[in-house]
């Protein structure tokens, strides 16, 4: 199955919180392999092109002060289905509504501060990669891990 990626941030509060290394070993436990990875501080430039699609919503101002509010820890991850499995892997976007076993339903409560992103679409994808990495910041490798984890 062909590879795809996303783009992944441990969000402010998961990385004061020192939750960081908890996703990043869901992510790769899942399978999923890291082909990118910095730590970064969110401009409000880019926060605003980041969240676009919400400009205008109650909570826009808020999501852009908290996003921008300390480092994110940001990642291009890779895999079959990456976009949607990390997505499942994250839980609802209410922790509320996340299942225990997610990022999101293991340890979050509001949604508000639900420490992670993932993107929610291959096409969203690919924008925000390019939002937050350069192609040189990207690496492609094999690890021979993945015979046990990918079938072909
Ligand atoms: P997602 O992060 O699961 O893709 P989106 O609907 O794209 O969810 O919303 C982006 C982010 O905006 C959420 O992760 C959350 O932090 C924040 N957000 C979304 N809806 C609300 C809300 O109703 N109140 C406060 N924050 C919200
Ligand atoms: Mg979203």
């Amino acid at each position: 199955m062909s590879s795809e990626r996303s783009l992944v941030l441990v969000k402010p509060d998961g990385v004061q919180r020192g939750i960081s290394g908890a996703v990043i070993s869901k992510l790769e436990s899942r399978g999923l392999k890291i082909a990118g990875m910095k730590l970064f501080q969110i401009s409000r430039d880019l926060a605003t092109r980041h969240y676009g699609a919400h400009e205008g919503k109650p909570f826009f101002e808020g999501l852009v002060n908290f996003i921008t509010s300390g480092p994110v820890v940001a990642m291009v991850v890779e895999g079959p289905r990456a976009v949607e499995i990390v997505r499942s892997t994250m839980g609802a976007t209410d922790p509320l509504n996340a299942q225990p076993g997610t990022i999101r339903g293991d340890f979050g409560i509001e949604i508000g501060r639900n420490l992670v992103h993932g993107s929610d679409s291959l096409e969203s994808a690919k924008h925000e990669i390019n939002l937050f990495f350069s192609a040189g910041e990207i690496i492609d490798y094999d690890r021979d891990i993945d015979t046990w984890i990918i079938e072909s």
